[in-house]
């Protein structure tokens, strides 16, 4: 239990993909160690790659109905969200098959589009975040909740022929849409350039990972993201970046479910935090 504490133990968990098998681990350790005392927060891409993509969304969406759960979208969700729509067809290595031929397709659809983009809290002594991908370098907190706020507005909207547009707007026309722009900037960002941003990692001299322009406006809030498979567990002060890949296992590297415990005071300036992994079951990618 949770010795004795009369707030739950608050739980971030990077990016799970399908990996159904190892999330049930993960929440089966929880409830052995918490029983049901705990809150988990999910940086988003809770499906495709992986296998079993209905169970991880029908355990976060108990877990959400229950107000024990919060999750942010990912761009794996804005993809199925696509494909649904019509304006996205499956790729070759889309898993989400499970999802689209549920009879329940419609009303996943209404219930990720009613998500949000981003989800705030406080921790003793820190204000947080958590997003799927990344935040602009100067926004303050209250900007990333307000952006965030906006962009699932339109995702969320009544006219689906609205949704559909403002989802498919090319990157010309997303520019010149804020509310576009700050749904890239959550759900696919890792590099920026300036103030000018990309999903692609920063290999270019004039391009930099999102967090380092980030940390030198020296904000007092901390981010939980996910996203960066290759880039890893990230821990900073300030940042927490919890996608190590468990659906990449086997691809050059082991995979792990990477949970975060926050403890005590001021938890993003901890150099060594409570991590809980779950190792991948297997390999998940055919080649
Ligand atoms: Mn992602």
């Amino acid at each position: 239990m949770s010795g004795g504490s009369h707030t739950p133990q608050h739980v971030f968990v990077g990016d799970i993909q399908g990996c159904a098998d190892e999330f049930d681990e993960l929440l089966a350790r929880l409830g052995d160690s918490f029983g049901d005392e705990f809150v988990l927060h999910s940086v988003g891409d809770l499906v495709n790659r992986g296998p079993d993509n209905l169970r991880v969304l029908e355990r976060m969406r108990e877990l959400v109905a229950a107000g024990r759960g919060h999750h942010v979208l990912g761009n794996h969700e804005i993809a199925l969200i696509s494909v649904i729509l019509g304006i996205r067809t499956l790729g070759e290595r889309d898993t989400i098959g499970d999802v689209l031929e549920s009879a329940e397709a419609p009303d996943w659809l209404e219930w990720l589009r009613g998500r949000p983009l981003v989800e705030s809290g406080e921790l003793p002594g820190q204000v947080y975040v958590t997003v799927h991908a990344s935040v602009a370098p100067h926004w303050s907190a209250e900007d990333c909740v307000e952006r965030g706020q906006a962009a699932a507005a339109r995702l969320a909207g009544a006219d689906l022929d609205d949704v559909r547009a403002f989802l498919a707007a090319p990157a010309a026309q997303a520019a010149a849409d804020s509310e576009r722009d700050a749904l890239g900037r959550l759900v696919s960002c890792r590099s920026i350039r300036g103030e000018a941003w990309s999903s692609k990692e920063p290999l270019e001299a004039d391009s930099e990972p999102w967090h380092r322009a980030w940390q030198r406006q020296a904000h007092d809030y901390g981010v939980v993201y996910g996203h960066w498979a290759r880039q890893g567990l990230y821990l900073a002060p300030g940042l927490r970046g919890l996608d190590t890949g468990c659906v990449h296992h086997g691809r050059g590297r082991d995979g792990h479910l990477t949970a975060w415990l926050p403890a005590g005071d001021r938890p993003f300036d901890v150099p060594e935090p409570t991590l809980w992994q779950v190792p991948a079951r297997r390999r998940y990618y055919p080649y």
